[in-house]
């Protein structure tokens, strides 16, 4: 056969734009960066049968960092977006990215309910316990004794929102938590969770060392799960309440089906749409 037609060997820095990241020097999402590209290289996925997309925030620039098809979208909106492009095109490997504040507050009821409806693609949060684009507001993560959120001088006072527990309760069917600095374990993992079928809810723990600089200890608290992943969700759920958030790896794989759009529903072509919308 000749060498012309066969697809590219692509390494990871060949998935990489060339727009250079703005994040902060130290920022967490560096490391998410290489981690995609690491994993997208090591499943040779083509640029152009991927597609990243985001809501708005620091972690949610990645697409513009990435060779792959994105789309940089709005604030909370990132997994309704992905939902309906991997429906209108179920070729293609989708991967939403964003931050705690993106995916849990205002995208929060999308979080539930793309869990329940269990499309087939991965979800990766940069969770750094804060809103970081806005300069330093607490966010549902963030720990209630933590007193220099810009709006919340004396701490939050309400108990953080657990998101891999609630993935779990939602219906979530492959969930992992991974570190930003380990560059590798983490590409890994975003490995298993796009091959996986079904939503793969990834939690990356990620600092943001502008607001949260203590956040550079992650690296010396964060425990290799000691367990191989369950598909058991109760004992995942005495896991996942009981590890204090630090266990890092895959926590749970289940087996549910993923989702598919009815049929009869489908819309080919542009005049279709069109139609449908006509009154
Ligand atoms: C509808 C809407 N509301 C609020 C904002 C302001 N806003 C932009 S990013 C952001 C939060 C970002 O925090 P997070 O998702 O945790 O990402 P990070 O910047 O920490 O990576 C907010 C509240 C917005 N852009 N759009
Ligand atoms: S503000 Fe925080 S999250 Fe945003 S780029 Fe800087 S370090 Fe990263």
């Amino acid at each position: 056969m000749s060498g012309d037609t066969a697809p590219k060997l692509m390494q990871p820095k060949e998935y990489k734009s060339s727009v250079k990241p703005v994040w902060c020097p130290g920022c967490g999402d560096f490391g998410v960066l290489g981690s995609i590209t690491k994993a997208l290289s090591g499943l040779q996925i083509q640029p152009e049968s991927a597609a990243v997309i985001s809501g708005i925030g620091c972690s949610s620039r990645m697409p513009t960092y990435l060779k792959t098809y994105g789309f940089h979208g709005v604030h909370g909106r990132a997994l309704a977006l992905a939902t309906g492009l991997k429906v209108a095109r179920p070729d293609l490997t989708v991967i939403a990215t964003g931050g705690d504040g993106d995916g849990f507050s205002i995208g929060g009821n999308h979080f539930l309910h793309t869990c329940r409806r269990n499309p087939d693609m991965t979800y990766i949060v940069m969770d750094n316990q804060v809103y970081g684009m806005t300069k330093g507001q607490a966010s549902p993560t963030t720990d209630p004794s933590w007193e220099k959120g810009k709006l919340t001088p004396c701490g939050t006072g309400v108990n953080p929102f657990q998101p891999l527990v609630i993935a779990l309760a939602s219906g979530a069917n492959f969930i992992a938590r991974c570190s930003s600095s380990d560059s590798n374990g983490t590409a890994r993992v975003i490995m298993e969770a796009i091959k996986h079928p079904g939503f793969s809810m990834v939690q990356i723990l990620s600092p943001c060392v502008t607001f949260r600089p203590e956040q550079r200890e992650w690296k010396n608290l964060l425990i290799p799960a000691p367990v191989e992943a369950t598909s058991d969700p109760a004992q995942a759920a005495r896991r996942l309440l009981t590890d204090e958030g630090l266990f890092t790896g895959v926590l749970y794989v289940g087996d549910r089906p993923a989702y598919q759009p009815c049929p009869e529903n489908r819309i080919d072509s542009i005049a279709e749409l069109d139609e449908e919308f006509c009154i």
